[in-house]
């Protein structure tokens, strides 16, 4: 039972950080630093790949890698025969049709006969096949957002975070194609050890982004309002009630989701809780 995973990420780069942090919090420390084309892990039986992250789907389509971390927008772009295990909620961003700032966009048959710069053609083909649009798609790698101001294409197909980019180079954003996040990849014929050592991580995974997503909420209640507060807590279970030494009041102890946070704290106040503490989860296995 000496075997290890071997696990692609990036060795530098927007993925690196989010990558090595989730690492992190699922007890996988990486030792020997950024040097290295090669990292030993501790606290799983793993070996690292340190990488471009253009250059992962490839190493764990051969299985030189068997899994790998990286933006689904690459993983989509190099159209690699891997398995998408599951999304890892970093690194989001999207794939935008963006214009100058000053030009009207009339719908997506505007980009008809038109000049599109982008550092990723394959996604961009498909998109514009499946709309019948017929456009010359300018394959450039990097600065894309500077092609339209130096007349050398009437668009740009290219990734947006905050905007910023497209602002300071007098663009707009008028069509998202796709939506990316970091993802983690699976070589599609992993042998047995491989693919339970790959659950046992998945197991982790999800443990980590499970309590991320969601809160720890402590709070006051008094007696005869509590049905209707538990009816909006009702954790994961039901939520733990204790009494408190006044009289006629209870504590309240539940798990909270993110999405709804702030309308579940505002209704809990509506209700009559009182001392609302809210505290962040490390790890939750349910
Ligand atoms: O060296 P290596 O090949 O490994 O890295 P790379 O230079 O190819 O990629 P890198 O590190 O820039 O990005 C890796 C992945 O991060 C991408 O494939 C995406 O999945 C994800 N990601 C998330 C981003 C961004 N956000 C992002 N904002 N990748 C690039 N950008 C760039 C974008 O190209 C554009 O120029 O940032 C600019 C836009 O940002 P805003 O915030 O101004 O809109
Ligand atoms: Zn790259």
């Amino acid at each position: 039972m000496n075997t290890k995973i071997t696990l692609a990420i990036q060795k530098s780069g927007r993925l690196n950080e989010g990558t090595i942090e989730l690492l992190n919090r699922c007890g996988i420390k990486i030792s020997n630093g950024n040097n290295h084309l090669k990292a030993l892990a501790e606290g799983f039986p793993m070996e690292v790949l340190l990488l471009r992250d253009d250059d992962i789907p490839q190493y764990v389509a051969d299985g030189v890698a068997d899994i790998g971390i990286l933006g689904y927008n690459e993983v989509l772009e190099k159209g690699k025969d891997i398995e998408v295990v599951r999304q890892l909620g970093f690194s989001r961003c999207r794939l935008s049709i963006a214009i100058p700032r000053d030009v009207n966009y009339s719908g997506r048959q505007w980009l008809s006969g038109k000049r599109i710069a982008t550092s990723y053609p394959e996604i961009l083909k498909k998109f514009l096949n499946q709309n019948a649009i017929d456009a010359d798609i300018h394959t450039i790698s990097g600065s894309v957002e500077i092609t339209p101001g130096i007349g050398m294409a009437d668009a740009i197909f290219e990734i947006v975070s905050s905007g910023g980019t497209l602002l300071s180079n007098n663009l707009k954003e008028v069509d998202v194609i796709m939506k990316s996040e970091a993802v983690l990849v699976a070589n599609k014929s992993l042998d047995e050890q491989k693919s339970e050592l790959l659950k046992k991580l998945e197991f982790r995974i999800e443990a980590v982004l499970k309590a991320q997503r969601n809160k720890y909420i402590l709070l006051n209640a008094p007696k005869d309002k509590l049905n209707q507060i538990i009816s909006l807590i009702p954790g994961m279970k039901s939520p733990t009630v204790l009494p408190l030494a006044i009289e006629g009041w209870c504590s309240l102890h539940s798990v909270v989701n993110e999405d709804d946070f702030w309308e579940v704290i505002g209704r809990l106040k509506d209700a009559g809780a009182e001392g609302i503490l809210v505290v962040p989860i490390e790890k939750m296995v349910i």
